[in-house]
């Protein structure tokens, strides 16, 4: 025996279809609604299914037929006396008038849910985003230490995208989590080799500590301080409009035995630096000029180009300017080319949050830390580490800190690192 089981959307046409298919042969036996299809338990469609078997053709079954009217038009005809098939008919009317009802309902019944779903999305929409307590205290520990609004939502908006609520619950985890991406966001430079004569040029606005850093820079390379070697230095300045400008260079040269050259312009620049090819190191001091004076700006630029496309231009940023300013001050200098950032006066701040997230915005490295007026040791090689440990009521793990950044970084690193993996040392060492 021959079994079937077909399915359609109202009783009336999965009782065609089996007639189409199977013709007079088909013998029902079961017939349910079911539901199928839809998301989640929702919007699945109501059909139903027939279930037969066939019997034998010598029992007088007939092939099937063509079309469905045709089919039905057949058993109408078929049927004896009149009185039934006009009762079939009016069978089939109900039938299909009930199944008109139901869809109605349906449809009725998927509106309400649609309804319930948009009064849903509304009402989360208007329920306040609950900051986790983590989140916020490491918000507050970043407005305290004075980074950029922007910077802070980053940070708050990854820490909700990347951490589960039972990980936010581990202060410690994520702080370290948060000292590692905003290490990994501080640029690091590194000079591509020392070629001779390396020129070095210091730029800035006024007063920030460009005569003290090229002075101190003078002495470690000078000396061979910090690891660095010994070299043969030079100095050129190129301010010689400020009173005591000149003087307070030459008393440095005179101290550190570096003799110093002073131009007034582009060609006793060039002269200078061709004078002093000789030597392995050019540090080149320029006139401090304001952000906002574009035409004197011009003017040291046109001098600093005189340099030539080999000169290393830094540019000097105080770490005591305010974000605003800072972030303006690494614009206006720009025409400059500068390849890196000295930060000066890091002891007169403790906040430095404002520096970190001025650079990582514009993408800048780190050249050189300046922390006291004292020539030549308030003076650093830039690193992560330096700038991460001096941040303000965090706790990081400092062990940690030191293992991650303790190889130099590449020149010009930048990016954030993964953050993930937890130290295995993690509650150790932590500052
Ligand atoms: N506290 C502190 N003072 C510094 C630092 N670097 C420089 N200074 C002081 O800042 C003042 C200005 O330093 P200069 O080196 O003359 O600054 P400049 O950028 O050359 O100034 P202009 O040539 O006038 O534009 C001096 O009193 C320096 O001793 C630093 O790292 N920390
Ligand atoms: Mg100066």
């Amino acid at each position: 025996m021959q079994y079937f089981t077909e399915q359609a959307a109202s009783h009336r046409e999965a009782m065609d279809l089996v007639r189409l298919k199977y013709g007079e042969q088909a013998q029902i036996l079961t017939h349910r609604t079911i539901r199928s299809g839809g998301i989640l338990g929702l919007f699945a469609r109501e059909s139903v299914e027939v279930s037969g078997y066939l019997k034998p053709r010598s029992e007088g079954a007939r092939p099937a037929v063509g079309s469905l009217e045709e089919e039905k038009r057949k058993i109408l005809n078929l049927a004896r006396p009149a009185e039934a098939a006009a009762k079939i008919q009016e069978q089939a009317q109900q039938q299909e008038a009930r199944q008109a009802a139901d869809q109605k309902a349906g449809e009725k019944a998927l509106e309400t849910v649609l309804a319930e779903i948009r009064d849903l999305k509304t009402a989360m929409r208007e329920v306040p985003d609950e900051v986790h307590p983590t989140i916020a205290r490491i918000d507050t520990l970043l407005a305290d230490n004075d980074f950029a609004e922007s910077y802070r939502r980053e940070v708050s908006g990854r820490l909700r995208r990347d951490f589960t609520l039972e990980a936010l619950e581990d202060f410690d985890y994520v702080q370290d989590r948060v000292i590692e991406w905003i290490g990994d966001d501080i640029g690091v430079w590194r000079e591509d080799g020392f070629q001779k004569p390396r020129i070095l040029a210091l730029v800035g606005p006024t007063g920030v500590g460009k005569t003290t850093t090229i002075a101190k820079l003078a002495a470690i390379y000078r000396v061979g301080i910090g690891g660095e070697k010994p070299r043969s230095v030079r100095m050129i300045t190129i301010d010689n409009y400020r009173i005591g400008a000149r003087q307070q260079i030459e008393t440095y040269g005179s101290i550190m035995d570096v003799p110093v050259s002073c131009v007034e312009t582009e060609d006793e620049l060039r002269k200078a630096l061709v004078d002093n090819s000789d030597a392995d190191l050019i540090l080149v001091d320029t006139i401090g000029k304001s952000p906002k004076d574009a035409v004197k700006l011009a003017e040291v630029k046109r001098l600093v180009a005189a340099c030539g496309p080999k000169a290393e231009v830094h540019l000097a940023l105080a770490a005591t300017t305010k974000s605003s300013d800072m972030a303006e001050i690494l614009r206006q200098f720009e025409p400059f080319a500068y390849r890196a950032v000295v930060l000066t006066k890091l002891d007169e701040t403790d906040r430095i949050g404002n520096a970190i997230s001025a650079l990582a915005a514009k993408g800048k490295s780190l050249s050189y830390l300046t922390n006291g007026q004292r020539v030549p040791q308030d003076i650093e090689r830039a690193t992560p580490l330096r700038l991460l440990v001096r941040l303000e009521g965090f706790r990081p793990n400092r062990t940690a800190l030191e293992e991650r950044y303790a190889a130099p970084a590449d020149p010009g690193r930048r990016g954030r690192g993964s953050g993930s993996g937890r130290p295995a040392n993690e509650n150790n060492g932590r500052a």
